[in-house]
């Protein structure tokens, strides 16, 4: 059988494209790190944050040498602690949950952008390279405050980074 050679490099064109389609589609799904919020961990109820060991007071806590966790609470139309100070160059462990609807956690400027789900603790580690001010805001609409609900990160030098106790 003959087969014309536009007919073959069009065939061979088509073949390519649906391999390029295929890991493009992969390479999104797996190779940037994106991950769901998931119910692998125990889930919590919203309305009783104020007993939780975690949440009760939003707050930086440093678990190591580099190493902070920051427990955070999404409310409308706030996020606790306002601001959130942490050193740069150190990782940056995000526990984020919300006390009533679903919002979301994003820092503007950084790949930093999770939904925050109430019941679900939203989970991630960053390293914050460059010290500045980056605005953290809620992009899933949450009510009639929504367009307000702002707060403030703050990363420091890490020379100049200290942690203040008991700052909510
Ligand atoms: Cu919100």
């Amino acid at each position: 059988m003959n087969i014309h050679t536009y007919e073959k490099l069009w065939l061979v064109g088509a073949m390519l494209l649906i391999v390029g389609f295929i890991a493009t589609v992969t390479y999104g799904a797996v190779g940037v790190g994106v991950t769901m919020i998931d119910d692998s961990e125990e889930t919590i109820d919203p309305t009783q944050l104020d007993e939780d060991e975690r949440f009760s007071e939003p707050r930086v806590e440093q678990v190591g040498e580099n190493e902070y966790d920051v427990y955070v609470v999404a409310r409308q139309f706030m996020f606790q602690p306002d601001p959130i100070e942490v050193p740069a160059g150190s990782d940056v462990t995000f526990y984020v949950t919300s006390a009533d609807v679903i919002h979301s956690f994003s820092v503007a400027g950084t790949n930093v952008n999770t939904m925050v789900i109430p019941g679900e603790v939203s989970t991630m580690t960053v390293e914050f390279d460059e010290p500045g001010e980056y605005g953290i805001v809620c992009n899933e609409y949450c009510g009639s405050g929504h367009h307000a609900m702002e707060a403030m990160l703050i990363v420091q030098p890490e020379d100049e980074f200290e942690l203040e106790e008991g700052e909510n």
